[in-house]
């Protein structure tokens, strides 16, 4: 799959380790695809993810139902899951290793990058084959224990202005301050809790795609 910027506008994380259970793991996926996200990542991370022949299992019918909904997958930190599955991107953060040869080891797929500052940003400046990267925590998040201190609008909107590629904000984004995060330029918003705890996913879903 060729990648395209659209695809960023709603973009939706999840693990198993972020829901009680994989029922609810993918009852939440299966919701999320119908009612509109325009990307998913699977990113089974943290406390209580699974690994081995029990992520794989997961990440297949994940594959399954992504392909059945259009959506394109990315899976996080995993290249030799993701070239398993044909999934169509992969995801890094600054501290998965190598990223040159991260990125050259995921290859056809597209490839997003982590940024939270603007030192990090320096390092990946100039790259080749970097398709979008995502900035942030933008707000305090519950979703991910070794968080970055939060940038807030002002640090989000610093590093878009400079950056080369097309960017997705990340961590703590609410139905609340979601306008504002969408006016700083990103090409969309990434999001686990918004949609994972949403007592309504098809109208969170509505809303957001009213403003973008
Ligand atoms: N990276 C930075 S914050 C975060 C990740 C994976 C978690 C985002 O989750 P939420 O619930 O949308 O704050
Ligand atoms: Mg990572």
């Amino acid at each position: 799959m060729i990648f395209k910027q659209a695809m960023l506008a709603r973009y939706f994380i999840l693990g198993t380790q972020n829901v009680a259970s994989e029922a609810v793991f993918f009852d939440v996926l299966t919701q999320a695809l119908a009612h509109g996200i325009t990307l998913f990542q699977y990113r089974e991370k943290g406390p209580g993810a699974l690994t081995g022949s029990e992520k794989r299992r997961v990440a297949q019918r994940v594959r399954e139902l992504t392909t059945q909904y259009q959506v394109p997958l990315v899976i996080d930190d995993d290249i030799d899951l993701a070239h398993a599955i044909k999934a169509d991107g992969v995801h890094f953060g600054q501290g998965d290793g190598d990223i040159k040869k991260n990125i050259q080891a995921s290859q056809p797929l597209f490839v997003g990058v982590s940024v939270s500052t603007q030192e990090e940003y320096d390092r990946i400046a100039g790259l080749s084959g970097i398709d979008n990267v995502g900035i942030g925590p933008v707000f305090a998040t519950m979703s991910k224990a070794d968080a970055k201190p939060a940038i807030g609008i002002s640090g989000l909107q610093g590093l878009v202005r400079q950056s080369q590629w097309p960017a997705i904000a990340i961590g703590g984004i609410s139905q609340a301050n979601l306008p504002d995060v969408l006016k700083t330029g990103v090409a969309g918003a990434s999001v686990i809790s918004m949609i994972s705890a949403s007592e309504n996913i098809a109208k969170t879903l509505a809303f957001w795609k009213q403003l973008s």
